[in-house]
């Protein structure tokens, strides 16, 4: 994101767990701070050694440990990267429980440690309901075993819990148990343009209850968001005309046939209903990557212009695209928006997981301004308090959300984080900790 930046001497690649637990023990004896780093996809700044922290790389680490072909029961290192698990996954028939635009390059094991959320957590679920077990390294260089392949164990505090979204705080994950579901024969794909986001709206009513248990994918794009794809990309657009937003829709299925015919049903039915403006279905494999793309490129063409002031947060449906226009009004009142180069904001755009009511508003700069930051925080924190939405929906607090928690976290939720936190680390002074304490 060109935003954090560190100047660490000293990265360690270990390629053992055994490994994972001398470097800790050594660190925590001599109160030397660590950071773990995955594939380094994070968007909240957590992998970067800001603080010149000796960087701990898991990208040795990457051997699949085991997997059952009968359950779907998946062992493997925390350093495998995401897309080369579901290929593995994918030769025997299954996939892995999570999908995200950064597979190429994302560890299973930041994946696990950032609680990701995803482009399908609608049909799998959080992985708070996915990973079976975990095997990580506490501070002090404990090694934590508790890779279980169970799906059912109810002997006291599910202790695993603690480190899926705990951003490396408590101990390093080094290996992740996980529930992987067979993977559908079938897979299709819908892009759809709409006039408002209240039409947006009904069409998830309706893809919920025509598509039901086939739907595996509801995502959003506003308009915004698919110029900039298109002007970056250069990409033909996949529909004629232009519409303020746009949805993309995936199904998997046992039958193709019989997936596709319900989807172009669904498209039918909701243009009749005068719900949706235009759409389209893909044909073949190749058109379904391409539709795929004017999602998944969001994020990445938002930065192209210099940098890029993220926010993914929860908030309830109705309200979700609000966030987006009051946020454009606030940048185009305070005259910071424009087309020349003295205007910092090129644009303001919303898209995400309409799904989960997760949605993604990203400011798009010139350059990094404190202008701008300061028309947008605390406004935007604010925003999201009072409407009880979350100020991370996925992408966790990082070095960029960790002062702002109170937003979304009660004071007496927040003393029994300190708490955990000590229990796990007890010497490491607030200062060198990264996430919520400090
Ligand atoms: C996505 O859904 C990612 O594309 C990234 O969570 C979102 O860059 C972002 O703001
Ligand atoms: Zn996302």
């Amino acid at each position: 994101m060109r935003k954090y930046r560190g100047h660490a001497k000293l990265v360690l690649k270990p390629g053992s767990t055994k490994e994972v637990s001398k470097i800790l023990k050594y660190c925590n004896d001599n109160m030397l701070a660590v950071v773990p780093q995955g594939g380094n996809s994070g968007l909240v700044g957590g992998s970067v050694p800001v603080f010149d922290e000796i960087v701990i790389n898991m990208s040795r680490m990457n051997n699949i440990r085991f997997f059952d072909e009968v359950s779907g029961t998946l062992v493997a290192d925390a350093g495998c990267i995401l897309e080369v698990t579901d290929h593995y996954l994918a030769e025997r028939g299954y996939i892995f429980p999570l999908d995200l635009g950064a597979k190429g390059s994302c560890h299973i094991g930041g994946n696990v440690a950032t609680n990701a959320g995803g482009l399908r957590l609608l049909r799998y679920g959080s992985l708070h309901g996915s990973v079976l077990g975990i095997e990580a390294v506490l501070p002090d260089g404990t090694i934590v075993d508790d890779l279980s392949k169970l799906r059912k164990n109810n002997t006291g505090y599910d202790l695993k819990q603690l480190f899926i979204g705990a951003e490396g705080t408590i101990g390093i994950i080094t290996g992740i148990s996980i529930l992987c579901p067979q993977r559908s024969k079938a897979v299709n794909v819908a892009y759809f343009g709409l006039e408002s986001f209240e039409k947006v709206q009904a069409a998830f009513r309706e893809a919920k209850s025509q598509l039901s248990e086939i739907l595996s994918a509801f995502e959003l794009m506003d308009s915004g968001s698919q110029d900039f794809v298109a002007a970056v990309t250069k990409n033909k657009r996949p529909l004629e005309g232009e519409h303020p937003f746009y949805c993309l829709i995936e199904t998997s299925g046992s039958n193709s046939e019989h997936d596709n015919e319900k989807l172009e049903k669904f498209l039918e039915s909701v243009m009749e209903k005068d719900i949706v403006s235009d759409g389209v279905v893909a044909q073949d494999e190749t058109q379904v990557r391409s539709l795929w793309a004017w999602r998944e490129g969001v994020s990445e063409c938002s930065g192209h212009w210099g940098g890029v002031y993220k926010y993914d947060v929860s908030i309830p449906l109705q309200d979700m695209y609000k966030l987006v226009e009051e946020t454009r009004a606030r940048m185009d009142a305070a005259g910071l928006m424009g087309s020349g180069s003295s205007h910092p904001v090129v644009g303001v755009i919303g898209y995400g997981h309409m799904g989960d009511a997760n949605i993604h508003l990203n400011v798009a700069v010139r350059r990094y301004d404190k202008v701008v930051e300061k028309e947008l925080e605390p406004f935007v924190y604010e925003w999201i308090k009072e409407r009880n939405g979350s100020i991370s929906a996925e992408h966790g607090l990082g070095l960029a959300k960790k002062n702002y928690i109170g937003y979304s976290r009660s004071e007496a939720m927040i003393g029994l984080m300190k708490q955990i936190k000590r229990l796990y680390d007890p010497v490491s002074p607030p200062s060198f900790s990264l996430g919520f304490e400090g």
